[in-house]
């Protein structure tokens, strides 16, 4: 009996999710034809919006980053505003005997005060048994912390969450009854394993994905009266980079973890935090983005799948209020989603993509990889060097890295085999 409402609430959300899908689909002329892709020219990642030319790692550094850096902090995902006035760290569990003996778990809360107000929220760790120095992914996940492995100790946050049938998530509030439910997207074993460590948060618990700016992070920031960010102040995306940081706050403190090798994962949305993270933070050690498609690593100018004037309508709490002024206006951008890469060099980098995820624009994904690649050759870091998209399952793992999956839009066992793979070259760890 209780199986059947499952499944019918399940049937119900599926039917609702692709209405909707549809009805955006209608409302919006989504292009899927590479033949329809429209003409336009790719920003040149070494000259200066003033036309200067740059040749070397220092005038990047003092010239180009800069200006691109912010013109993404201006214009697309928003400016923080301002420091917070104190950020504590508490340990509120602990074990040394985590998924079968092989893990030590830790949970930790955050606390971020301003103006007398504060958020917490909980990054969960697991780190292999027995060794020192160990390098470490953080990536927040969608639904809890709870979801990412089935410990009954992994504690089960009380903030705002999206509904979700599958997980059996009701009245947005998170329960043990979705303990386990994500795990799937983690591969903790195989991570452990191969000698890295796991941080992870539940991403609502910065800032809840509704539309309304009341809540989360921002409010921290607000004076008496005020309602939203100013047009040019983090949106989302930008305080979920923003939280990203404060956890790496933390995990530099922790003498097991090697402060030098946090990289910052996300998938789709969190996929775009995660850039923006790498970019906004020079301690992360590297970034991978899984599937992070419009305003993520998929060019923009190709107007494929997903476009900004959809994703601001759809998500309009996602990026800055100036962002808006590219709906529809693409051919008006000075940067592309290539130079939000560039600002990780000569960091490693890596993008996947799905091949039935056309929403994210895979084709867009690999040519922002590609063409971000002439900053990293500039520190004599090995990036893209063919333009010719790569087959499925034909991994191309240089200091920027890229992988075109089969199937849809998820993080799978390969995407995380693959990160794996790449991440021991690149950060020269022996298990
Ligand atoms: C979609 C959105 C994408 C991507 C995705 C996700 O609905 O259009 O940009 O972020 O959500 O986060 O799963």
């Amino acid at each position: 009996m209780g199986l059947k409402i499952m499944y019918m609430k399940v049937f119900v959300q599926c039917s609702i999710a692709f209405f909707l899908c549809a009805m955006s689909s209608a409302q919006f002329d989504i292009n899927y034809e590479e033949t329809k892709v429209p003409e336009f020219k790719v920003p040149e990642p070494l000259t200066t919006f003033s036309g200067e030319r740059i040749s070397t790692p220092q005038e990047w550094d003092t010239k180009r980053r800069p200006e691109v850096y912010e013109f993404f902090e201006r214009k697309v995902y928003g400016k923080v505003p301002g420091p917070l006035d104190k950020v504590t760290f508490k340990t509120l569990e602990e074990g040394n005997n985590a998924l079968g003996g092989k893990a030590l778990r830790k949970q930790v809360e955050i606390t971020l005060r301003k103006n007398g107000k504060s958020i917490r929220f909980t990054l969960l760790i697991y780190l292999p048994k027995g060794a020192s120095k160990i390098p470490v992914f953080l990536g927040y996940n969608f639904h809890g912390n709870h979801t990412v492995t089935a410990e009954d100790e992994v504690l089960i946050s009380n903030a705002w969450s999206m509904n979700n049938a599958s997980l059996n998530i009701d009245n947005h509030q998170l329960t043990a009854a979705s303990r386990g439910g994500r795990a799937h997207r983690w591969a903790i074993d195989n991570i452990i394993e191969k000698g890295f460590g796991l941080a992870t948060i539940y991403y609502g618990e910065i800032d809840p994905d509704k539309s309304d700016m009341n809540d989360g992070i921002h409010a921290l920031f607000y004076e008496k009266g005020q309602e939203r960010p100013k047009r040019d102040e983090w949106g989302s995306l930008s305080a979920w980079a923003f939280g990203y940081s404060k956890a790496l706050d933390y995990l530099l403190t922790d003498d097991a973890i090697d402060p030098t090798k946090v990289i910052v994962f996300g998938h789709s949305r969190l996929g775009k935090a995660a850039l923006w993270a790498a970019a906004s933070d020079q301690r992360f050690a590297g970034a991978i983005s899984n599937n992070s498609g419009c305003g993520g690593a998929a060019l923009s100018k190709r107007r494929f799948g997903e476009t900004i004037n959809v994703i601001n309508t759809q998500f309009p709490h996602w990026f800055c209020h100036n962002f808006k002024g590219y709906n529809n206006n693409e051919e008006a951008l000075p940067v592309d989603q290539h130079l939000l890469l560039a600002l990780v060099a000569p960091r490693p980098l890596y993008v996947a993509s799905a091949k039935e995820d056309q929403w994210a624009d895979p084709q867009g994904e690999f040519l922002s990889a590609y063409h971000t690649s002439k900053v990293y050759e500039l520190f004599h870091k090995k990036g893209i060097s063919e333009a010719q998209l790569p087959e499925i399952q034909q991994p191309i793992q240089n200091t920027v890295a890229y992988h075109l999956r089969a199937g849809k839009h998820d993080v799978t066992e390969y995407d995380w085999e693959q990160y794996l793979i790449w991440a021991h070259k690149m950060f020269n760890i022996n298990p």
